[in-house]
Formats: C-alpha cells, structure tokens, sequence
C-alpha cells in the first residue's frame, strides 16, 4: 500500500503496485542426458517468489523459474495419484508442472470513483507444490531380448564400445544397457537388458519391468543360445513372456538370432536352424558374438528396420527431413 505524497499535491491517490508472479518450476526434456542420477541427490526445487509491488505503481518483477531437465524418454507421474502427467518423448519438450503463485494486488488496483483512496491490498497467492515420481524409459531403436545367458550382452559388446558385464551365470545384467551401434554414417541405439525366463511375466527372475525399455524400440532381436538342448523351447518360452507382457511386444519386427554357433558343429548349427525356422516361420540368423561370424548381417537386417522407423517419425516431426535416413553398405568394423 502506497500514497502519492508530493509537496503541493494534497490528495495524490494510490500508486502501491502490483506484486510479482512466483516462479513457475517448468520440466524439459533435453537431448545428452541418459539418466535421472541428479534427482537421486536434489529433490527439492522452488522457485524464487515475485518482488513485492512498490510504491509509484511499480510492479514487482516477476521471480525466476526452474527448468528442471530430464533426459528425452522422461515419464512424469503424479506421486499421490499415480497418474502420468507427461510423457517426455522427443527431444525439447516442456511443460509447467507447477506455476507460481500470482503476485498480490497493490491499492492502487483498488481505486474506484468512490473510494479514492483505498487502502485495501491482497496479498500473492500461494504457488504449487507436489511430489512427482520420475520413470525414465530409455530410447533404443532396438532391443535385445532373450534368455539369460544367450549372449545379449555380448553381442552388444562386440558391435559398440558399450561394456557390460558377461558372465557365463543368469541374471548377468541387471540394468538394462544402451550401446551406439555405428552404421557407416549412420547410428542406432542398441538395449541390452536382463534374460526373460518361464514365468518372468508373473516376476519370476527379474520379471518383466525392464521390457518397457523396448517398447518403443522399432525391433527387437531375440537372441537364442545355440548350445542349448531345445533351442524352439527356449525361442517359445521368451514369445510367450512377451505374448503375456503385453505393450504390442509380439507384434514388433523382430529378427532371430541363432548365437553361438562358433560351438556347434556344422550338423548342429543346420539341424537347429532349421527346427528354429519351421517353429518361427521366419528366417533365423546364424551368429556368434564372440567370433563375430554372421554379425554382420544381422546388423544389415536391425538397420534396415530402424531406418523404416526412423524415416516415419522424422515424416511426423521434421517433413522436411523425410527419408534422410539412407541405407548404409558400410558398417564400421566391429
Ligand atoms: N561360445 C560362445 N559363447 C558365448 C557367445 N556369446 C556369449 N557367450 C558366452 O555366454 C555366456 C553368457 O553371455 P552374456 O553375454 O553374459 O549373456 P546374456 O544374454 O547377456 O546373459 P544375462 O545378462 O544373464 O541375461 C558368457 O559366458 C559368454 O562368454 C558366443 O557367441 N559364443
Ligand atoms: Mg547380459
């Protein structure tokens, strides 16, 4: 609240102004972050409030906001409520998911042709607040499944310089892994995660939770370890995982893999082939991950899904770009 007191001016009326609006706390999906790792230590964030109105009907300025940036594939639910309030999917995205409070009136908002001098004023009103639980899906253009021990980790090994543990016990990896998978010019984002067994969509090993890391994969490649006794049982068991989970997993393109096969004899590796073949009605690529035999033509088949993919989101956001995903003949060596 503020008069006008000037010498010679008797009634100078109001000239308190307005207070500042409260910051708003904005989240924004940003390309080059890969993990949620700063909210582990930070929670709390609040935004500065607005400056108070002054007199000579200034405003106060409004306060600061807080950007809080999250890595593209962000997923923002409502804590208390377990609502998604955001889906964070492509890069640049952002959202106010609290506004400030706005500022308070200053008396000078007040004044009238009867009241002339007013001395009411309001005061800001209080800004947002609440707890918001973050899930991060990560955006691979492919995704590894298989069971454990088929060798998922590493293949993702011998075609990126991503290095995750390999051990020749279940339930290796634990934490899904990403690697970048060069393409002669091109690149594309590779998912490594844990081995799916019988029951895993009842949460039996690890469950099923790391499948949601491949739900916006364009294709998945399930990996079947070649010196196993019943390789078409092995290649069921994971179909019927995905059947259960559900999220349009069994619908994906996907691409088998016999792996291994630098442990199989010729009559083996011919016999498996084929008993995979008929029970999948597909084709069925032989390969080895540590030998790097058939590598590459997997990797040919990956692309030339990923690049369909990647051409039709860029017609959806960029037009202009539209089919600047080419088919590459070079692969970097792996
Ligand atoms: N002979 C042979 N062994 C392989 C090949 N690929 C993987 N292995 C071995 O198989 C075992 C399991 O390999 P991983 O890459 O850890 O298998 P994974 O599918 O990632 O297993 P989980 O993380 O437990 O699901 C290790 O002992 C590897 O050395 C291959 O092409 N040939
Ligand atoms: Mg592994």
């Amino acid at each position: 609240m503020s008069f006008r007191r000037e010498k010679y001016v008797e009634f100078g009326g109001p000239n308190g102004g307005d207070g500042g609006k409260g910051g708003d706390i904005i989240i924004e999906s940003i390309v080059g972050l890969n993990t949620l790792v700063d909210y582990r230590y930070s929670r709390h964030f609040k935004a500065k409030k607005g400056q108070h109105g002054m007199g000579k009907n200034m405003t106060g300025a409004g306060g600061d906001d807080i950007i809080l940036k999250v890595p593209v594939g962000t997923q923002v639910f409502d804590v208390d409520n377990d609502f998604m309030i955001a889906d964070l999917a492509a890069p640049g995205e952002r959202l106010v998911i609290a506004k400030g409070g706005g500022g308070g009136l200053g008396n000078t908002s007040f004044k009238s042709s009867t009241n002339q001098a007013p001395r009411r004023t309001t005061p800001g009103e209080p800004g947002e607040e609440m707890w918001l639980f973050l899930r991060l899906k990560l955006m691979a253009d492919a995704g590894l499944v298989g069971l454990p021990n088929a060798g998922k980790s590493t293949f993702l090994s011998a075609v990126s310089r991503a290095t995750p543990k390999i051990a020749d016990y279940p339930f290796t990896t634990i934490h899904p892994q990403l690697g970048v998978v060069g393409v002669g010019e091109n690149e594309f984002v590779l998912a490594d995660i844990p081995g799916l067994i019988e029951g895993a969509s009842e949460g039996i090993g690890l469950g099923t939770r790391f499948l949601g890391h491949i739900e916006r994969c364009g294709v998945i490649l399930h990996l079947i370890d070649g010196t196993s006794e019943d390789v078409v049982a092995d290649y069921e068991t994971v179909r019927t995982e995905l059947a259960a989970y559900g999220g349009g997993l069994i619908e994906k393109d996907t691409i088998i893999g016999l792996n291994k096969i630098d442990s199989l004899t010729d009559d083996e590796r011919e016999e498996k082939l084929t008993a995979l073949r008929d029970a999948a009605a597909r084709p069925v690529f032989p390969l080895s991950g540590v030998s790097g035999d058939g590598v590459r033509p997997v990797l040919s088949a990956l692309w030339d899904v990923v690049k369909e993919d990647i051409n039709r989101r860029q017609a959806i956001e960029h037009p202009e770009l539209e089919g600047s995903a080419s088919r590459s003949d070079e692969w970097s060596p792996i």
